[in-house]
């Protein structure tokens, strides 16, 4: 069905046909536009900005472009096309039809899985509310904001979701979804790495390199979810998050090359050249590397997780990409784990391989980190330099998971506290690190320049010159 943008809330779901439904929804879309004033982007809400917004779901073509302020955003209600027939794809309903409706059995821990990806969504909002004030160039201005509609359309996602499946329950959670708030000490976002501030553009960077791509992978789970709605909507989304790791990876790609253009300007690799021409050496690039890395790595959840288990078997989140396995019931196999012994050591345990899906996950995800990695390390090795990025171990500075507060090296090797807290600012960004990024964080407003600290991009937004005006201050 095409996106009806006459409705007052656009979507592709006949909403008109539901009256209590939408009634519900433009309810809570005046909250959605309050809470968009507060904590959405600081200053901008006046200026025009070059944003694409959503017009069919279809993979081609879904997106128009043109210049709108963000409070008149058309934030909507898009789901991927239904396919006829579709069946549970893993898990003990394997092969049976999908779900229309919510099974009363899995209700509260479906609600809680749309919850919990919901909440991100506003959350990362929230953590780049400041970024603006300091973007490197309009072009990156305009990348922020693209990024930042797309997560409050993703909230809609989600509420939807909840206000169409999940009664009066459903509704409460979407109003807490406006409440909880990033940082917040009394009403924190859910996940860890969503309360930590972003302010710096390196940052955000990291951010939408590490943990957007945890974002793809958690809804390329939900994509195959036998519960249809979310996995079409989740489907769509997909659509959208692939444009924020883009601006990921060019982002920290063009901070490296400019970073090797200062190098090669000034012929030398020292650090604290290089930061004294403006540019962010290589060493600090890393450190953030570590700290985003291991911060995302946290959001796949335990290594040994029966709730993943309990997921798999029900049919509510597969695999990334289920049909490229043979066997989708995952039974009687077992997967070898590593866990700290207790005792400074490393012991091999084997768990059901359902229990092992968030780590099934994770390896893919940091296979997919890498091939990132190598690239910026040809970009590297062909300034002639020997310095390479590396991706700490999965097992560095864990939060969640059988690794949580284990002090390890780089190479996942454990260690005794008083070792890592020596190694600590060789590893992690110091307070001196992020000082220094932060005094680089200077706007740079005039179309077409960028900050002394990053490259340009090789091409600017749907076939428009990198000079064009991407923002238009009020
Ligand atoms: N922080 O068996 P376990 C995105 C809890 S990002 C705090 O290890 P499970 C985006 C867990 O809830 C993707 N708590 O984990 C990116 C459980 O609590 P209970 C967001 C955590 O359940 C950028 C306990 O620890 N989407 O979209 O297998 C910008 C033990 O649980 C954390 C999703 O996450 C944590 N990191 O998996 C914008 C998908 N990890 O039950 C957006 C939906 C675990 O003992 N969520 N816990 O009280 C899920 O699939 C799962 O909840 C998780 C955890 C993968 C997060």
């Amino acid at each position: 069905m095409a996106i009806d943008y006459q409705e007052r809330i656009p979507n592709n779901v006949d909403l008109a046909s539901n009256r209590t439904l939408q009634r519900a929804l433009e309810y809570w879309q005046p909250r959605f536009l309050n809470w968009w004033q507060e904590m959405g982007p600081t200053d901008f809400q006046a200026a025009d900005v070059y944003l694409r917004t959503a017009v069919s779901v279809d993979r081609k073509g879904w997106a128009s472009f043109g210049s709108v302020k963000m409070p008149e955003y058309r934030w909507g209600i898009f789901l991927a096309e239904r396919e006829a027939d579709r069946t549970v794809g893993f898990g003990d309903e394997y092969g049976k039809p999908v779900w229309q409706q919510v099974p009363g059995e899995h209700r509260s821990t479906l609600r809680r899985l749309i919850v919990t990806q919901g909440d991100t969504e506003p959350a990362s909002v929230e953590q780049q509310r400041l970024l603006g004030l300091t973007a490197p160039s309009l072009y990156d201005l305009r990348g922020l904001f693209q990024v930042n509609v797309e997560e409050g359309r993703h909230l809609w996602a989600m509420v939807y979701l909840l206000h169409a499946y999940f009664g009066r329950d459903g509704r409460e959670e979407a109003e807490e979804l406006l409440c909880r708030h990033s940082g917040d000490d009394d009403k924190p976002r859910i996940l860890g790495t969503f309360n930590e501030p972003i302010s710096d553009w390196l940052s955000f960077f990291m951010f939408t390199f590490f943990t957007d791509r945890d974002g793809k992978y958690q809804l390329m789970s939900l994509a195959e979810s036998a519960f249809d709605p979310l996995a079409r909507t989740c489907q769509f989304m997909l659509t959208e998050e692939a444009h924020h790791m883009f601006i990921g990876h060019t982002g920290l790609a063009r901070v490296t090359k400019r970073t090797l253009e200062v190098m090669a300007e000034l012929r030398t690799d020292d650090p604290d050249a290089v930061r004294r021409a403006g540019a962010i050496d290589l060493p600090t690039i890393q450190r953030y590397i570590n700290f985003w890395f291991s911060s995302a790595l946290d959001l796949f959840g335990s290594e040994s997780s029966s709730n993943a288990a309990q997921y798999f078997a029900a049919g509510l989140k597969g695999r990334p990409n289920e049909a490229q396995f043979e066997d989708h019931l995952a039974l009687g196999q077992v997967f070898a784990l590593e866990r700290p012994d207790g005792r400074g050591g490393v012991a091999q345990e084997e768990i059901p391989l359902r229990n092992a899906m968030n780590e099934a996950t994770r390896s893919a995800y940091v296979q997919e980190c890498q091939i990132f990695l190598d690239r910026w390390n040809d970009q590297i090795q062909q300034a002639g330099h020997g310095f390479r990025y590396r991706l700490p171990s999965p097992r560095f500075r864990r939060n969640i998971g059988v690794w949580a507060g284990v002090c390890t090296d780089l190479d996942g090797r454990p260690i005794s506290p008083e070792t890592y807290a020596a190694q600590q600012n060789a590893w992690l960004p110091s307070e001196l690190d992020r000082a220094f990024v932060h005094s680089l964080m200077k706007p740079v407003t005039e179309p077409g320049k960028m900050a002394a600290w990053i490259a340009p991009p090789d091409r600017g937004i749907n076939t428009l010159p990198v000079a064009y005006e991407y923002v238009r201050l009020a």
